[in-house]
């Protein structure tokens, strides 16, 4: 893995001298020259910023409203952050988000930027009247000369209201040693909402297994987009990920290996807690995904009797999909479901169970039926919503989603569940898939779904998607699966990922009518040197005029 929050970003060419002599004319003519920021830095590094604060409008995923005007502000030494007092949980989360903010502004700005309740500049507070403007995860974002204040109905979206502050400082801000200022905020109001409920990223921790630090690495980036779910594809035919005390060899012998042959592994549950716990500090929710009754071969290898034949096969380091299949008439393999979901229940905080059902090639339809309606009623009893891959549209449980990963928005048997209550998440396979490639010539990914660029990402509209009548109201949002065959690093998540993690945290947040290829590439141009600050090696597809 490459090292993390470059100070010097890789693939920059140096700016002219002529455009670096423009920069500094504008950052004294803004009146922060000599006695504002001072440097920490060189004179390069003081040109890379910009001198000019970022529109309000430049973020992503692009806000509900925006009002311009006014004085910008300008965090300086002697900011500081001001959170809630008070012993609520409420109270307490809106804290760490003031943490967290400060975390993210100290190491760039070299300032202090205490946290308190007393006092301070940068405000963030809760405020229950805005429950009815903004939702739980919206926020009011209001900016001018004496400062910035976010105000939310609730930390969620104190937090997603961080994450705009953070995008209307320079890029440098995600640095992790000192840089230049000056630290503007444009004035003006934001106030801001998601069109989705469900934004969400999968990882396919199976295919290659990722570590603890790795996940949650992938969660910061996320969380910059505001998504608010993480899908963890935890086990598959390649590999059993998760420790499961009354079945131990699905992880110990399941889990022992992964695509290629490397050595896979596993998190015990402690691990997999303080992935749970890391993504709340977060403001998403891990939704586990355990893929029955196919894409099961790491459960079968581990386990004889789960085989109609009782014939364990040998451990499987390829890609292929839909050769195994649990053995559906043998009662054992409802004691080994109930016996997983019962103990995934118990370490998921969150409303939703993934129980996969995609690609059950190997499973004749019936027996598909027949397990899918036992497995459904096992999740229930253990209190938890199913989510599965739309293939379970053959027979929803009242209340189960379907995640759709088709191509066309046309299959008839996931319009008439859509229209008859199955709530959908989309992530049709040629738009947010982030394991296709860009191109012929990417040398990561896969391309059963065609080639996906950037443009191809973004350009659709989840509220329209579906063909046959569906209704937006149908869409409970959206989600970017990462598969992870051809991935194994940080490195290559992050190539896969940005762009176009960002477009698709766009299509989950932002009213339709602020979305647009056009505005979107402007915006996405300004994410560059962010994510080459944030250490991120990002692909940068021609479609986009970068820097
Ligand atoms: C299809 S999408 C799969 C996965 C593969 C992926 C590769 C889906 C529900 N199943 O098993 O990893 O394609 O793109």
């Amino acid at each position: 893995m490459r090292g993390h929050r470059l100070r010097t970003p890789p693939h920059r060419p140096p700016r002219s001298l002529a455009r670096l002599g423009v920069a500094l004319l504008l950052t004294v003519a803004a009146g922060v020259g000599a006695g504002g920021a001072a440097a920490p830095g060189t004179a390069a590094g003081g040109a890379r910023q910009a001198a000019a604060p970022a529109a309000l409008d430049s973020v992503i995923p692009a806000p509900a409203a925006v009002a311009p005007g006014g004085s910008p502000y300008e965090i300086t030494a002697d900011t500081a952050i001001r959170v809630p007092p008070g012993s609520s949980a409420a109270a307490a989360s809106a804290r760490d988000a003031g943490e967290y903010l400060a975390g993210v502004l100290r190491p760039s700005t070299g300032f202090d930027l205490p946290v308190g309740s007393e006092s301070g500049e940068v405000e963030l507070r809760l405020s229950a009247r805005l429950k009815k403007a903004v939702g739980t995860e919206g926020y009011e974002l209001t900016s001018g000369a004496d400062g910035v204040l976010i105000s939310a109905a609730a930390p969620a979206g104190l937090f997603h209201g961080v994450q705009t502050l953070r995008q209307l400082l320079p890029p440098t801000v995600e640095a992790d040693t000192a840089q230049d200022g000056p630290w503007l905020v444009a004035g003006g109001r934001i106030t801001d909402e998601p069109r989705f409920a469900y934004r969400s990223a999968m990882l396919d921790v199976a295919r290659h297994f990722f570590t603890v630090e790795q996940v949650k690495r992938y969660i910061d980036q996320l969380a910059l987009y505001k998504y608010n779910t993480l899908h963890l594809h935890l086990t598959d035919d390649q590999g059993w990920r998760l420790a499961i005390d009354s079945w131990p060899n699905l992880a110990e012998y399941g889990g022992s290996t992964q695509v290629g042959g490397g050595p896979g592994g596993y998190y015990t549950k402690d691990q997999y807690r303080e992935l749970v716990a890391y993504a709340a500090s977060r403001h998403m929710t891990v939704v586990p995904e355990v893929d029955m009754p196919g894409h099961t071969n790491s459960a079968l290898a581990s386990y004889a009797e789960l085989n109609c034949d009782g014939v364990a096969p040998p451990l499987y380091t390829g890609t292929s999909v839909g050769f195994s299949s649990l053995c559906v008439p043998k009662e054992v393999t409802y004691d080994f479901v109930d016996d997983v979901v019962r103990e995934l229940a118990e370490l998921t905080p969150g409303r939703y169970l993934h129980i996969g059902g995609d690609e059950a090639h190997s499973t004749p339809h019936d027996e598909y039926v027949a397990f899918m309606e036992r497995a459904q009623k096992i999740v229930a009893k253990y209190g938890k919503t199913v989510v599965g891959w739309h293939q379970i549209t053959a027979n929803p449980a009242e209340g189960a989603v379907a995640q759709y990963w088709g191509t066309t928005g046309g299959e008839q048997e996931v319009i008439d569940a859509a229209k008859a209550g199955t709530p959908l998440v989309l992530s049709p396979a040629n738009r947010t898939y982030l394991d296709m490639k860009y191109h012929a010539q990417t040398p990561l990914g896969l391309s059963w779904a065609g080639y996906v660029e950037v443009r191809q990402s973004y350009d659709w509209d989840p509220g329209t998607y579906m063909r046959g009548g569906v209704p937006e109201s149908a869409v409970l949002g959206v989600e970017a699966p990462m598969w992870s065959e051809t991935l194994s690093t940080n490195d290559q998540i992050e190539f896969m990922a940005f762009p176009r993690a960002a477009g698709a945290a766009e299509l989950g947040w932002s009213p339709a009518a602020k979305l647009g290829w056009d505005g979107y590439r402007d915006r996405l141009v300004a994410q560059g040197p962010r994510w080459e600050a944030m250490g991120i090696d990002f692909y940068r597809s021609a479609q986009v005029p970068w820097e």
